[in-house]
């Protein structure tokens, strides 16, 4: 059974920058599915945060459509919600925390629990459908993410406890932190690189996991430098891995493989030290993503972990990280 995992589509984003839109990108990853029995979809697969969630639903439609029928009749996919989907699982954690049922590592969701799944569901057909949350298990000891909950060793809350953990403890208040740090930069700081300020918020958005420890010494200090891929990778090895080790440690995830997207830098990559990746008996994986952020990307080529369309395979138990766009023209992904 080969399964191709992917995370981070953000299908609808206002500013364009998903580059499933552009034909060239949804045809190579249509063509890559046509030898793939399950496809996972790791979060923020549609961007229903930046407050148009019915424009963004529109926009998503259409390659949802596409993605299902390369798929085919046969094919399955699982959908895990991250956190710019979340609100696909909102009325199912309601319902389970009213009912007080404890929320468990891979939850199966209905998929009429709420009218947004169900419609997406069906867009995916003829391919089969199922929702996960918070992660799933995708084969003995592999164990996939979409990554927001490292979020919350970021922001320094108070608010776990300090040895173990459960999914509602990430679940509390989650995103909220990382929303107030963005509408902050956005506020307090000057365009740079002639980018509006509304750019910037959703580069913090998106990269917001690298850039919310210097958030904490700030405000006002110049977001340039902090901006470069260079320096986000940086951080991401500082604070991004261990944070998710903290997670998988604390939720008593036992795999020997986590995948995790999230923070859109795919890895390990090439020049990754393959030793930051690993936690205790765990191998860590980043599948990267597929939106097109210039701000990261300037002079960029591939292979480069900020460049779209990452995607790993699950084959026979074994992972391999794969670049489905490195060969396509950048100017049709743009
Ligand atoms: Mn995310």
């Amino acid at each position: 059974m080969r399964t191709l995992v992917i995370s981070d589509l953000h299908l609808g984003s206002r500013l364009r920058r998903d580059v499933l839109r552009h034909r060239a990108a949804l045809d190579r990853l249509c063509h890559e599915l046509e030898g793939v029995d399950r496809l996972v979809l790791l979060g923020d697969t549609v961007e229903l945060l930046e407050g148009r969630p019915r424009a963004a639903l529109v926009e998503a439609q259409p390659v949802l459509r596409a993605i299902g029928e390369a798929l085919g009749k046969g094919g399955d996919v699982v959908l895990l919600p991250g956190n710019h989907d979340h609100a696909l699982v909102r009325p199912w954690l309601r319902e389970r925390r009213a009912r007080g049922e404890p929320l468990g590592l891979a939850g199966r969701v209905p998929l009429k629990s709420s009218p947004d799944l169900t419609a997406i569901a069906r867009w995916l057909k003829p391919a089969r459908v199922q929702v996960r949350y918070p992660g799933a298990w995708l084969g003995p000891g592999v164990y996939a993410h979409h990554g927001h909950y490292l979020d919350r060793h970021l922001a320094r809350q108070p608010t776990l406890p300090t040895s173990g953990a459960t999914p509602e403890d990430y679940e509390r208040a989650l995103g909220t932190s990382i929303a107030a740090v963005g509408a902050l930069m956005a506020a307090s700081l000057p365009p740079i690189l002639g980018e509006p300020a509304d750019r910037i918020a959703g580069l913090i958005r998106l990269a917001g996991i690298a850039v919310l420890p210097l958030a904490a010494s700030l405000p006002g200090a110049p977001l340039l430098a902090p901006l470069s891929a260079g320096v986000l990778g940086f951080q991401f090895r500082r604070v991004g891995l261990p944070a998710m080790a903290a997670v998988t440690a604390r939720l008593g995830v036992e795999a020997e493989h986590v995948l995790f997207g999230h923070v859109h830098r795919a890895g390990p990559h090439a020049d990754d030290d393959a030793y930051e990746w690993r936690y205790r008996d765990a191998r860590f994986w980043n599948t990267g993503c597929w939106v097109y952020e210039p701000l990261l990307l300037a002079g960029a080529t591939p292979p480069h972990p900020y460049w779209p369309g990452g995607a790993m395979l699950l084959e026979d138990g074994e992972l391999t990280p794969l670049g489905l766009l490195d060969d396509v023209d950048p100017r049709a992904l743009r």
